[in-house]
């Protein structure tokens, strides 16, 4: 089995059981993934608590901020009987070490207030200034998976997973690659492959088409109801939404127009305007696209094709949030080289 690790993927893992051999092993760790997780933060948390607990002896929390909004990653979390926290209602003190996984400290999506360092930053998001004070790192941004990362650590540490967190493994690399269909490297390939021969289908299944609340509906109404673009960039924004990653899933879905490159999509969510670019462009920086984006009042980062942000939502009311979101547009537009006064509404006609 282990026969099928990179030399990358073993001398990664040898350097992180040297650092955790030299770590107390009383004091506890909080392995914290990015707010509002997707399926591949919920894998990589569990999977890496599961390293820390079975082949370390170590005690390991696994938590995140904000909420687990989307039905399917709702379904993942039951089905699977993932046991993360909510660490709003953790005592952030307790915990000697934390480890953050699937994101960087001090970036836009970071559960991690910027004056507490984590001991550890594992993630496949490229390496941001603020990652480089952590006592360990390990980041690999080719991978389309943190969850690829822990799963090479879970087969070089010898601990076996259960059918449940294979199939938690599988349907992250899955979602984050949208089925291959999107950048990925030969090690999420192998590691996908492997833990596909213990997946359950069923579960697979059952995860992949939950029941949707009726909001989900009137949102994607609200999206396709203010469609609009110019030249090969597609665009839609949202007023309030219950949960801020149907943000992204939008911007994913005007991304499969024909003849589209570019999309975004925004969105409010409490006192943020959320937003999320994708483009079909394997040659593109989306993430440096956002942080230009969102300027220095917010917060941004992503990879090539996919990048998400949120700037602070404008005061006063409807009216000045939907010319924000305008704002938005027009800038992105400008930042790919399209005439942002020739933004339009789109339409089948
Ligand atoms: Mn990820």
């Amino acid at each position: 089995m282990r026969m099928m690790l990179s030399e990358l993927a073993r001398s990664r893992f040898a350097a992180f059981r040297e650092h955790i051999e030299n770590t107390d092993t009383r004091a506890r760790w909080l392995v914290l993934t990015h707010n509002n997780p997707d399926p591949d933060a919920l894998a990589a948390a569990t999977i890496l608590t599961k390293v820390l607990r079975s082949g370390f002896r170590r005690q390991a929390t696994a938590a995140y901020r904000g909420i687990i909004g989307r039905a399917e990653n709702q379904e993942m979390v039951r089905s699977l009987g993932l046991q993360l926290s909510q660490a709003r209602r953790l005592k952030l003190d307790t915990y000697r070490y934390v480890a953050l996984v699937d994101c960087q400290p001090a970036t836009g999506n970071s559960p991690l207030p910027d004056e507490r360092a984590p001991e550890m930053v594992i993630d496949h998001h490229p390496e941001r200034p603020s990652t480089a004070a952590a006592p360990f790192g390990d980041i690999r941004s080719d991978y389309a998976a943190a969850a690829t990362i822990t799963a090479e650590y879970l087969l070089a540490s010898g601990v076996p997973a259960t059918r449940r967190e294979a199939t938690a493994i599988v349907y992250a690399i899955r979602s984050e690659t949208l089925d291959f269909c999107r950048g990925f490297s030969a090690a999420d390939h192998t590691i996908h492959d492997h833990f596909n021969a213990q997946a359950l289908p069923r579960l697979l299944g059952r995860i992949r088409n939950p029941r949707l609340p009726l909001n989900y509906f009137e949102t994607l109404r609200e999206a396709l109801a203010n469609l609009y673009g110019v030249d090969t960039l597609i665009l839609s924004r949202l007023g309030p939404v219950a949960q801020p990653d149907i943000v992204p899933e939008i911007a994913d879905l005007l991304l499969r127009l024909e003849g589209c490159t570019w999309s975004m999509c925004s969105g409010l969510h409490e006192d943020r305007l959320y937003c999320s670019i994708r483009t079909t462009n394997p040659r593109a920086n989306a993430s440096r696209i956002m942080r230009r984006l969102v300027g220095r009042h917010g917060r941004g980062g992503g990879h090539g094709m996919i990048a998400g942000g949120w700037i602070p939502k404008a005061k006063g009311g409807e009216d000045a949030v939907r010319r924000q979101q305008d704002r938005l547009a027009a800038r992105l537009a400008g930042l790919l080289r399209k005439d942002s006064s020739r933004i339009a509404p789109i339409s089948g006609d």
